[in-house]
C-alpha cells in the first residue's frame, strides 16, 4: 500500500480548506510548505487539523543544529506529525531535526535527491547515496526521493532498507505513478490534484495505489 500525500501549495486559506475537504476521502496526509504558510501563516495547520489528516511540514530545513531545533520545535507545537529537512547540511543538523521530531512523537524525513531536472547538478555523483547512509546513522524515519527518476529511487531504497520513502514528482513533473508506487511508501501529488477542476476525482485516480488493486 502506498499513501497519497497531497502537496497543498495553494496561496489562500479558503482554497486550501476546500481542496482538502474535497480530496479528503482519497488522500492519507497533507504536506504544507512555504507557499501556503508564508501566505496564510502557520495557523493554517490548526484550521486544517479539522480534517484529521496528518500534516507534514515541508520547510526543507537546511540550517545549523540550533536553528533547526528551534524550527522543528515550533512546527511540532503547531500539531504537525512530521518535518522534512535537507540532508546535505550534515550529520549534526540532521540529528538535531530527528531528535526534536522524536522528542515530540513526530517523524523526520530527509531529502536525499530532488525531483527537478537541475537536481542532478549536485545530488548525483554519490551525494544522494551519502545522504542515504547519513539517514540511517541519524535514525531518521525516511527519505524524500524522486518519482521522476525511479531508477535512482530504487538505488536509494537499496541503501535505506525498510525506512520510508516519500516521493514527489508524480503528475505535473511527469513522474509515472505506476513506475514508482511499488518502490515507495508515499506518493506526493500537488498540482495534478489542486489545479484540477475536480480535485476529488483527480485524487481518486490515485486510489488504486493506496489499496494495491
Ligand atoms: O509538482 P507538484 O505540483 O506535484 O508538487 C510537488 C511537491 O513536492 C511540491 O510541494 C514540491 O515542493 C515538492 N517536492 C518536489 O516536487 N521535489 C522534490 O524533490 C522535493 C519536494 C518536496 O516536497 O520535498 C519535501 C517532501
Amino acid at each position: 500500500m502506498t499513501e497519497i500525500i497531497l502537496a497543498l501549495d495553494v496561496m489562500k486559506k479558503d482554497k486550501a480548506v476546500s481542496i482538502v475537504q474535497k480530496a479528503a476521502p482519497y488522500i492519507d496526509k497533507v504536506k504544507i510548505g512555504y507557499p501556503l504558510v508564508l501566505a496564510e501563516g502557520l495557523g493554517i495547520a490548526e484550521i486544517l487539523s479539522e480534517y484529521k489528516k496528518p500534516l507534514i511540514a515541508d520547510f526543507k530545513v537546511a540550517d545549523i543544529p540550533n536553528t533547526t531545533r528551534l524550527i522543528a520545535e515550533e512546527v511540532f507545537s503547531r500539531g504537525f506529525s512530521a518535518i522534512i529537512c535537507h540532508g546535505f547540511v550534515g550529520h549534526d543538523s540532521v540529528r538535531a531535526c530527528v531528535e526534536t521530531a522524536h522528542e515530540n512523537m513526530g517523524e523526520c524525513y530527509v531529502v536525499t535527491e530532488m525531483s527537478h531536472p537541475g537536481a542532478v547538478d549536485f545530488f548525483h555523483g554519490g551525494v544522494a547515496e551519502r545522504i542515504a547512509e547519513l539517514v540511517c546513522e541519524a535514525g531518521a524515519d525516511g527519505i524524500i526521493a524522486p518519482a521522476t527518476r525511479p531508477e535512482r529511487t530504487a538505488v536509494l531504497r537499496s541503501l535505506i532498507g525498510n525506512k520510508k520513502i516519500l516521493s514527489p514528482g508524480v503528475g505535473a513533473q511527469g513522474g509515472d505513478p505506476d513506475a514508482i508506487a511499488g518502490i515507495v511508501d508515499g506518493i506526493i501529488v500537488g498540482r495534478a490534484i489542486y489545479e484540477s477542476s475536480d480535485p476529488a476525482a483527480a485524487a481518486r485516480q490515485y486510489s488504486c495505489f493506496r489499496t494495491g488493486i
